[in-house]
């Protein structure tokens, strides 16, 4: 298959997704229903499902990889679109990375950080995020609050200030992934707001090179609207990274194909990033269900983008002039029923 690509959009118009999205099917449950596919291996999937950009963690793709990463994406004509330490993985992460109370984990949380953003550099992906995994905390008191906040505040400085002084202009950008809660029972950097707040304290030298990876489902799980946790991002020039999927409530995370439970929000948020002329990357975050067949691991991604092509182009024909009629005559019902009428 070809890569699909987003017609009209502004900047990088590729479809980004991880290789993590291809999983198993494990779950907090049960074992696998699928067998495992090398994470190597899903790269050509990626590719034969429309992807142009490739995402992976640390511990997925790992320092050692990294030529023959090379060779596979220009093999398939991918590029790598955003990479990331795992900070929730290993055991001596349990509780959390850089706000473990244990400084021998922190420490070691650091290196992995450093190391991941000289991998990011070398595989050519302009983004690294950072999802908050397991900062955070499940028992009254296990961390002092304000020690973690600052915690974090260092720990971040530090990979800015590394990652400036080592790449300069070149240096990628870091994009913080708020979720609320799962696994961790409280997670810091629960929303876009948290996340906007910690760069706010971050020092100003590095302030520039962090901003927010958005996750729909992370909102909604949240009990937010993404469309206007979008926006903030937006407006405070920090929409660096965007993860779309779908989520039913607010419930455990699903990781359901973009475009599913809530396409009526989904083509307000396309009308959003198009006026704003977003250039960054459409990346998926979703997981193949453990319902699905071996033979049907991609349908996930297929489904996922033919739902977000589908959107974005009525969301280009949603007339602007319209909606700030409806917004000056606060006829926001009607306005509801004009989405509508743009949607089915
Ligand atoms: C994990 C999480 C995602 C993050 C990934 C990056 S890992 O699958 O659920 O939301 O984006 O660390
Ligand atoms: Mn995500």
């Amino acid at each position: 298959m070809s890569k699909i690509t987003i017609p009209s959009k502004a900047g990088k118009t590729g479809i980004g997704a991880g290789v993590w999205n291809l999983g198993p099917g494990r779950d907090p449950f049960g074992g696998p229903t699928r067998k495992e596919i090398p994470i190597l291996k899903r790269i050509p999937l990626l590719a034969q499902s429309g992807i142009t950009y490739v995402e992976a963690h640390d511990v997925e793709i790992g320092p050692r990889d990294v030529a023959k990463t090379q060779k596979l994406l220009k093999q398939y004509g991918l590029k790598m679109g955003m990479y990331t330490p795992s900070f929730f993985a290993a055991p001596v992460f349990k509780d959390g990375a850089m706000t473990s109370n244990d400084s021998k984990v922190r420490k070691l949380a650091l290196k992995n950080a450093l190391q991941a953003v000289d991998v990011t550099v070398e595989l050519g992906a302009e983004v690294m995020v950072f999802w908050n995994g397991r900062e955070g905390f499940d028992f009254m008191l296990a961390k002092n609050g304000q020690d973690s906040i600052r915690r974090m505040i260092e720990g971040f400085n530090a990979v800015g200030a590394y990652a400036l002084e080592k790449y300069g202009k070149k240096a990628p950008r870091f994009a913080m992934e708020p979720k609320p809660n799962e696994p961790r029972a409280n997670m810091y950097l629960s929303n876009v707001g948290e996340v906007l707040y910690l760069i706010s304290r971050l020092d100003p030298a590095v302030q520039p090179l962090f901003g927010v990876n958005p996750e729909t489902a992370h909102s909604r799980m949240a009990g937010l609207d993404y469309v206007w946790d979008v926006e903030l991002c937006l407006e405070a020039g920090k929409l660096f990274h965007i993860h779309l999927n779908s989520q039913d409530t607010t419930r455990y995370d699903q990781d359901l194909p973009f475009g599913y439970t809530e396409p009526l929000k989904d083509l307000a948020l396309c009308v959003v990033l198009q006026d704003a002329k977003w250039e960054g990357i459409l990346a998926f975050d979703v997981k193949a269900p453990r319902t699905d067949a071996q033979k049907d691991i991609t349908d996930i991604l297929t489904t996922s983008a033919a739902n977000l092509r589908r959107l974005w182009a009525k969301a280009l024909k949603v007339d602007r002039k319209k909606v700030a009629a409806f917004r000056t005559s606060g006829r926001y019902t009607a306005l509801a029923g004009y989405l509508a009428e743009c949607l089915y």
